[in-house]
């Protein structure tokens, strides 16, 4: 095929996986209906890519569909299911709902496998669990069952297969074998040291789609692109080869398409690639550049992957039809498409209605994003000609979109190029601690709260009201200056220190500011996969942002003004408003992250003004956003520090401010959040809290530091008794003076049952360690 695409979202143009799965875990529908209702969604989708230009009967249509994940797919198509779900299996041994839904989300006392994020992207995978016994039992009846469907149906469609190297370096060892004492001669247990085994499962997986009549499979190896997980660049390009000489020489098999997504693909891989007997190979050339001819390449057909499968910009076709030419001097075939799956936008610019048709103009959602890989196609086929009136659409919108209004605003520009240094930064820590200890009379080992309270189905049901126009916004803000009112005097029956409002005007702590900011563009129907059946409607950042209004600090006066206690004003940083939406793909994010925080410092200068005297500036994704390769990663750090340090630069010396962070991969950025200068950060650590410390300890870091003491992403209420162990265990490595007490994150998805119970333990736990270390609360 001329075109392809390597993936496209799976959760529905109106959810409906989402509904599906959720109804199904409810008990409201059966097995049966799940499938049939999946059955129906992947039909769909082969009629609209076939109605968007791909071929119906070439194998140019994917089938990317996933119930909950792809990596899990291809752990269960391998046999890869961990033990402790064993009797979960079908009577007959196989895996089904049962044994699948249990390793995506627990099943009684049993936890699921874990969630991390896929490569740079929001989407979040489960990791599998591979040891040294784990016994490979190849499985490709779900493979084969839906492209059965698929030719039922009258198209033939390509099975695409997360592949056996990524799937290794993406796995982690089981516990046994982590647990394993090594020794000098015993090299530490890696999952990759399976590659052997799990290549023979491919060997069979490959063979029975063959038996079954799929004429093409793809291999996604994205891990291929990274320079940042455990196995280095050159062992996976050692393993790529090992294992796509093996996949290529199987005796039955259908076609072989490897998909390189998500950044530039190394000079070894590409060699071994090459080098292997497969018949195509598809490289992200919107992160990446063309190749260089090398050898093997005869026959073969390479993938031109220049439709960015990351944003939602329209883009310039004409430049990427540029790249394609350039591709076909690399001396194979030349076929379009997606740089990556279409997984990361929504489906359909068409279903916007509600946004400004000029800003539409310049969007492509994931069927318009086919479409130009369609378009791309023809030109390939038939000539440059035959697409050129596409090919110049494309770029008087992107001319219309450089000189539209808004696209710049010379105000903003001018105070940026009119910044100072010292704009971006605060006066020494110890002087700040003198003036807020004065400030603020804080008890040693103060309390406190991420920011967010239980977001309940009545707050839900209040924002629907408001949306439907049943509730004025009037009736809204007051029902919520209500809810504020019982989330303050709760904090202070339970004796909580420093205090939150509890955000029950959020949606989702980025849409909110993105609501509230010129330059964003907010969609109705434009839900990604964030992982399962979870979804987020990121924002799109179009143009120079600036705040037309204050946004938080109405509620923050007001939650103050119920209580003599401090409460914490809640932003959220420049470096997760831009992870967590679609950005302008213009300029550099750099720039674009010193426009967002300009408008949070302005809005820290109003809530000092309204009397608040703690600001939290929230980066959760800070550690995320960070560059698979290691050559951008300073650059990276540079800027995004720097964009917080602006934001919160403009503070007053008493005026304390707080930041949060969502990981525990602590010692990667380190430095970058001692470089934060915020006077104290919480950090999510009840999972890896041991790790932590270590790293902290040693880092000589001075600043207030908060480790939270329990996981708020399970309903367990801690008792008092771990807690003030966890909290002693903190003092062994980090001194009193710093440390603060809180949960890891914030409340918003948890009951009120549990959260009360645990933070009366974690107001108790403090007060003991407190009276035990001889100090008055
Ligand atoms: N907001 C945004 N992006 C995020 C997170 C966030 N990315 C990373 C992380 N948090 C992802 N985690 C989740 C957790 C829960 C949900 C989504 C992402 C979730 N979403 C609701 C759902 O699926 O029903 C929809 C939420 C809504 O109505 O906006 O539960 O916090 N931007
Ligand atoms: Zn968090």
């Amino acid at each position: 095929p001329a075109g392809t695409i390597l993936g496209y979202p799976r959760i529905g143009r109106r959810r409906e996986l989402k509904r599906a799965l959720e109804a199904h875990w409810a008990g409201e529908i059966d097995d049966a209906e799940l499938e049939a209702r999946t059955a129906e969604l992947r039909r769909a989708t082969r009629e609209r890519l076939v109605g968007l230009g791909l071929g119906r009967d070439d194998s140019s249509i994917p089938e990317s569909f996933s119930l909950y994940d792809q990596v899990l797919d291809a752990a269960l198509a391998v046999g890869a299911l961990p033990a402790r779900f064993d009797e979960l299996r079908e009577p007959d041994g196989s895996v089904g709902l049962a044994a699948t839904f249990a390793a995506a989300r627990g099943s009684g006392d049993q936890p699921p496998l874990e969630l991390t994020k896929w490569f740079d992207t929001n989407y979040h995978y489960l990791v599998p669990e591979i040891g040294p016994d784990t016994v490979f039992a190849p499985s490709s009846a779900r493979l084969v069952r839906q492209f059965a469907e698929a030719r039922a149906d009258g198209f033939i469609t390509r099975p695409v297969l997360v592949g056996p190297v990524t799937l290794l370096a993406l796995s982690k060892a089981t516990d046994a074998a982590a647990l394993r004492p090594g020794g000098a001669d015993v090299p530490v247990f890696r999952p990759i040291d399976r590659l052997e085994s799990v290549v023979g499962a491919y060997v069979s997986l490959l063979a029975d789609l063959r038996e079954a009549g799929v004429d093409w499979v793809q291999l996604d190896e994205p891990a291929l692109v990274s320079e940042s997980l455990p196995v280095s660049a050159v062992e996976l390009a050692a393993a790529a080869s090992v294992a796509y000489r093996a996949l290529g020489s199987a005796p039955r098999r259908p076609s072989i398409l490897v998909a390189a997504p998500y950044g530039q693909l190394g000079q070894d891989a590409w060699r071994a690639l090459a080098a292997a007997p497969v018949e195509a190979i598809a490289l992200d050339l919107v992160r990446g550049v063309v190749p260089l001819p090398t050898s093997g390449l005869e026959g073969k057909t390479l993938v031109g992957g220049v439709v960015d499968g990351r944003n939602v910009w329209r883009g310039d076709l004409d430049a990427a039809w540029s790249s394609l030419e350039s591709l076909r001097g690399v001396g194979a075939h030349t076929a379009v498409g997606t740089s990556t799956s279409l997984q990361h936008v929504p489906h359909d610019i068409a279903d916007e209605t509600g946004l400004d048709p000029r800003l539409v103009s310049w969007l492509a959602f994931a069927d318009q994003k086919v479409a130009q890989v369609a378009t791309l196609a023809r030109g390939l086929a038939e000539g440059r000609t035959a697409i050129e009136p596409t090919l110049a659409e494309a770029s008087a919108a992107l001319a219309d979109r450089r000189a539209a209004p808004g696209v710049r605003d010379e105000a903003v520009r001018s105070r940026v190029a009119g910044l100072a240094e010292d704009a971006f930064g605060r006066t020494d820590a110890a002087r700040r601690r003198a003036l807020q200890e004065d400030e603020l009379d804080l008890p040693l080992l103060p309390t406190t709260t991420i920011g967010s309270f239980p977001q309940t189905a009545e707050i839900r049901r209040l924002r629907g009201r408001r949306d439907r126009g049943e509730l004025s916004q009037a009736e809204y803000e007051e029902l919520l200056r209500l809810e504020i009112t019982t989330v303050v005097g709760l904090q202070e029956e339970l004796g909580l220190d420093v205090l939150v409002h509890g955000e029950p005007e959020r949606n989702d702590m980025v849409q909110y500011f993105a609501e509230h900011l010129d330059g964003f563009a907010v969609t109705r129907h434009g839900w990604v996969q964030s992982y399962g059946s979870r979804v987020t409607r990121p924002s799109i950042l179009w143009g120079d942002v600036t705040r037309p209004a204050p946004i938080t600090v109405d509620w923050s006066r007001f939650a103050q003004s119920l209580t003599e206690k401090p409460v914490k004003g809640m932003l959220t940083g420049p470096v997760t408003i831009l992870a967590w939406s679609f950005v302008r793909d213009d300029q550099p994010l750099r720039d674009t992250a010193t426009q967002v925080a300009l408008a949070l410092r302005d809005e820290i200068r109003d809530l000092e003004a309204a009397g608040i005297r703690i600001v939290q500036v929230d980066e959760p994704a800070l550690r995320e956003l960070l560059p698979l390769s290691r050559g951008a990663q300073s650059d990276y750090l540079d800027w995004s520090v720097r964009a917080f340090r602006l934001a919160t630069g403009g503070a007053a010396d008493a005026t304390q401010v707080h930041t949060h962070l969502c990981y525990s991969e602590f010692a990667d950025v380190i430095d970058a959040i001692a470089a934060l200068d915020a006077d104290v950060t919480s950090i999510e650590a009840a999972r890896s809290r041991g790790e932590l410390l270590g790293d902290l300890g040693e880092s000589g870091f001075e600043l207030g530091i908060g480790p939270g003491v329990y996981d708020i992403h399970s309903p367990r209420v801690p008792p008092v008794a771990e807690l003030v162990a966890l909290i002693e265990r903190t003092l062994e490595h980090v001194p009193l003076s710093q440390v603060w007490v809180n949960p890891d994150c914030g409340l918003k998805t948890r009951a009120y049952r549990e959260t009360v119970l645990s933070l009366q333990n974690l107001v108790e736990a403090t007060r003991l360690v407190r009276e035990r270390a001889g100090i008055a609360g």
